[in-house]
């Protein structure tokens, strides 16, 4: 019984009512006064009664049976649309352990805030309680979570993205370690107070994380990352912290694997900033012949050791909450495939018969159809039918080039990492960093162009290292240092890593390479260097592809364009150096040495070449 007086509904039988669980449980529900407690079980029945309970509430629109059977569209408030790294916070003990990259608090300051902010912060509405596994329930690589949330959104969404319900909390009970994880959308209701369909507070947001007690607070937005605590703020800004700690990794990165014609498989990990093709990257279907590519995960990547010294992956999360404009048949046609049914979607466009639509789906605009705001669109209105940060939430079960093997408990060895950016210029199509120092070094400075820049020059440039820039949960410097270390295991038998660059255009403004299904010439390139062929050239910047070792027969590219694909402009490089020294200059004392040493030879290395 929470000690507010609240209903509880649900709570296992063998949860005693002096378990932790329950008693922290209890705190919550005293601080945020909701009416009732609802015990997640994560069966289909609960799925489907919230999803009505939705529909009824107005927030979700059921779609046409026929057309995507058992499928939602939710509209938000246009004040709560996307994740708010303005609003994100890292509460360490000293400011420093956050680092130059994210926004802290003081950890006193910020708990008297919010329990300022929760307190009666769920009255009126019921208070759900999720167990959740980040990984498949029991992995030696997953983790367990809860999170209490005031948004039955949440809840079915939790039920997509991650391993929800009995399972986890038997789990948790029988280990005792959880990340807690409390959200309310920061809108109480008065009694009778009519609700609306997407309740968030519009000018209050905090988004905190507590690393040292391994915390996660989330007020005012019932948003994506904002709310759904398993992903951005669990498994990558918390697990950062732990993984730092016990010796392992927790990236924002898809995972692959490639098997070439003869059945050689390997696996790669891949981390890109958004918009940068990473969800196309890991349902990618191959152009050449005899070569497949399967998705173990699309965004999220944990690493441990394992006896033999190689780093195993799991994928912590069980769906995709991908951006749907831009996703169709010519751009990801296994996207396009998941989502035949049993998906929610936000902000999307309606149609007239009850599907959905956004840009880039299709070639063809509906002529008539509801846009993400609730009006009237018809092809040629001033204003987009889907927001731009619209997404869709599906099973990872449903990608028809999931990988058998994606849930395999005990991960999956990863042969190469992917870094890449979005670069226009200097950066080449691909390379190799010569060593896992290197490659530490290569992710350290990946980049992508803001502004738009006149051919053979740089525009104002925004590194975002490892993908990780809003989503590490400590010092930037630190993480890198945390990297290093990696490669200093005893024993390790490390993957080779990449840095790789779809985005370059020529003088006339057109894109070099074709990227999307002809990335896998880059990907067989790299399966062989990872296989031990000798096919590459040392350039100052790392190894590249020599002459003719990536297989380009087929695709039109015109000779001047592949050989600037895949050379190094001495001055354009002394430019981008620059830009480095001014990056790294943000860290002052906490650079680790060797990635200050990595700067200097490529310095010298340019000037010499
Ligand atoms: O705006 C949001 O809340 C979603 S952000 C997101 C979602 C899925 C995968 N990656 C991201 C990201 O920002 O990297
Ligand atoms: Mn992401």
């Amino acid at each position: 019984m929470a000690t507010t007086g609240a209903r509880v509904e649900g709570r296992p039988q063998n949860l005693p009512a002096d378990h932790p669980v329950v008693r922290w449980v209890n705190e919550v529900a005293a601080l945020t006064t909701p009416d009732a407690v609802q015990w997640c079980d994560g069966s289909q029945a609960e799925y489907d009664r919230l999803c009505q309970l939705l529909v009824d509430a107005g927030t979700f629109i059921r779609l046409n049976e026929k057309l995507r059977p058992n499928s939602f569209l939710a509209r938000s408030d246009p004040s709560d649309v996307a994740r708010v790294e303005d609003r994100t916070f890292i509460c360490s003990e000293k400011e420093e352990d956050a680092g130059p990259t994210n926004n802290w608090r003081d950890p006193r300051d910020m708990r008297a805030t919010l329990t300022g902010l929760f307190k009666g912060s769920m009255r009126g509405r019921t208070m759900y309680v999720i167990p959740f596994s980040m990984g498949p329930v029991g992995s030696p690589i997953g983790r367990l979570g809860i999170e209490i949330t005031d948004s039955p959104y949440v809840v079915v969404n939790m039920r997509i993205m991650t391993r929800m319900g009995r399972a986890a909390l038997d789990e948790i009970v029988r280990t005792g370690d959880f990340v807690p994880a409390i959200h309310s959308v920061g809108k109480p209701l008065a009694p009778g107070e009519e609700d609306v369909a997407w309740p968030c507070d519009p000018e209050t947001k905090y988004i905190v994380h507590y690393p040292e007690t391994r915390e996660i607070w989330s007020f005012g937005s019932g948003y994506g990352g904002n709310a759904l605590l398993g992903k951005k703020c669990y498994a990558l800004r918390i697990a950062s912290v732990i993984a730092r700690d016990e010796g392992w990794l927790a990236e924002h990165m898809m995972i692959i694997k490639v098997t070439a014609p003869d059945g050689r498989v390997k696996h790669m990990a891949g981390a890109f900033p958004s918009a940068c093709g990473k969800t196309n990257l890991a349902m990618l279907e191959p152009t050449i012949p005899g070569w497949k590519v399967e998705t173990i995960g699309d965004d999220i990547c944990w690493m441990k050791f394992g006896s033999d010294g190689r780093l195993y992956a799991i994928n912590p999360e069980a769906g995709f909450f991908g951006v749907a404009p831009g996703t169709g048949m010519a751009t990801n046609a296994n996207a396009v495939r998941t989502l035949y049914a049993n998906c929610i979607y936000t902000n999307c466009g309606l149609t007239d018969d009850g599907d959905v639509w956004w840009e880039g789906l299709t070639g063809e605009p509906p002529a008539h159809l509801i846009d993400w705001t609730g009006k009237d669109w018809a092809p040629g209105s001033d204003r987009p039918a889907a927001h731009a940060n619209a997404r869709f939430t599906a099973p990872a079960s449903q990608d028809p080039a999931i990988a058998p093997n994606w849930e395999d408990p005990a991960g999956v060895p990863i042969d190469a990492i992917m870094f890449g950016g979005r670069r226009t210029s200097v950066v080449p199509l691909v390379r190799e960093g010569f060593d896992w120092e290197h490659g530490v070094f290569l992710g350290s400075i990946m980049s992508s162009e803001m502004t738009a820049a006149a051919f053979g020059t740089i525009g104002k440039l925004r590194f975002d290292p490892f993908a990780m820039l809003p989503f590490c949960g400590y010092n930037m410097a630190d993480y890198w240092a945390h990297w290093l270390d990696i490669g200093r295991r005893q024993g390790a038998r490390l993957p080779r890593i990449y840095l790789v660059n779809w985005f370059r255009k020529n003088a006339e403004g057109k894109f070099m390479w074709p990227g999307f299904g002809e990335n896998s010439r880059v990907i067989e390139w790299i399966f062989g260097r990872c296989s031990g062929e000798d096919d590459a050239v040392e350039t100052p910047i790392g190894l590249l592809p020599a002459p003719g070792a990536l297989d380009t027969r087929g695709l039109k590219i015109a000779a001047a364009d592949l050989e600037a694909l895949l050379s190094v402009d001495p001055a354009a490089w002394r430019q981008e150096t620059a830009a480095i020294e001014e990056h790294y200059a943000k860290f002052g004392s906490k650079l680790p040495a060797g990635l200050a040493a990595r700067l200097e030879q490529m310095k010298k290395a340019i000037a010499a070449a």
